[in-house]
């Protein structure tokens, strides 16, 4: 090849490079070193969230314990390995899941249900406060996870979920109906829908309306 034809190529490359290689790619700087994701729940709270498929469960401000309701909203702060915030990373690539540990429960979410409430703002925040789309239950720990690493800054967070969807195939029919009846009576938490430590006759009206939910 002759060296004005080579450099000419070396160039169209370089060119396409300088375009491709350094374009910015936030999704790809985050680090886990000093990024931090908290709840809003008092420490030594153990809070329960109700889901649904649909999306009409309760808010994560609206989440109870058996003293009543609690705001257990999560915040997550985003930065890079040089620990400077991270800002507009995609609110579809950071979401919630269920610690696996087992015989801990079934929780389970439809697809993009448990994204962020939007994408991370100058500082590099976020957060999760919109109900969740999910079904199921999780006695475990909530964990944060980015771009499908979880966030090991902590261990995860305090935030136990149940939903009308017991049997967490993410449609609420009469399939999960003999579930709660045998629950009915107990302590079991997968039933106790309207969360104070009981499941009894406060909790009949949210599993009956929840009936027909389905992810969207
Ligand atoms: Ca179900
Ligand atoms: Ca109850």
């Amino acid at each position: 090849m002759n060296p004005v034809r080579s450099g000419i190529i070396f160039a169209a490359i370089l060119a396409a490079c300088l375009t491709a290689c350094l374009a910015p790619d936030a999704e790809a700087q985050w680090g886990d070193y000093c990024s931090t994701a908290t709840t809003a729940a008092p420490v030594g709270s153990s809070p329960v969230l109700y889901n649904l498929p649909n999306g009409e469960g309760a808010p994560l401000t609206r989440a109870r314990t058996t003293a009543g309701l609690v705001d257990a909203t999560i915040t997550l702060t985003l930065f890079d390995y040089g620990c400077m915030p991270v800002a507009n990373f995609a609110a579809s690539d950071m979401w919630l899941e269920k610690s696996v540990a087992a015989g801990t429960g079934n929780f389970t979410s439809c697809a993009g249900g448990t994204i962020a409430d939007a994408n991370t703002d100058a500082a590099g925040v976020t957060r999760w406060t919109n109900p969740l789309r999910a079904g199921g239950w999780s006695t475990s720990k909530t964990l944060v996870v980015i771009n499908g690493a979880a966030l090991s800054s902590n261990s995860g967070l305090v935030l136990r979920h149940n939903s009308a969807d017991i049997n967490g195939d993410r449609v609420v029919d009469l399939a999960d109906i003999p579930l709660f009846a045998a629950d009915y009576g107990t302590t079991a938490l997968r039933s106790d829908l309207k969360f104070d430590g009981v499941v009894n006759i406060s909790d009949i009206p949210l599993m009956t309306a929840a009936i027909g939910a389905v992810c969207p």
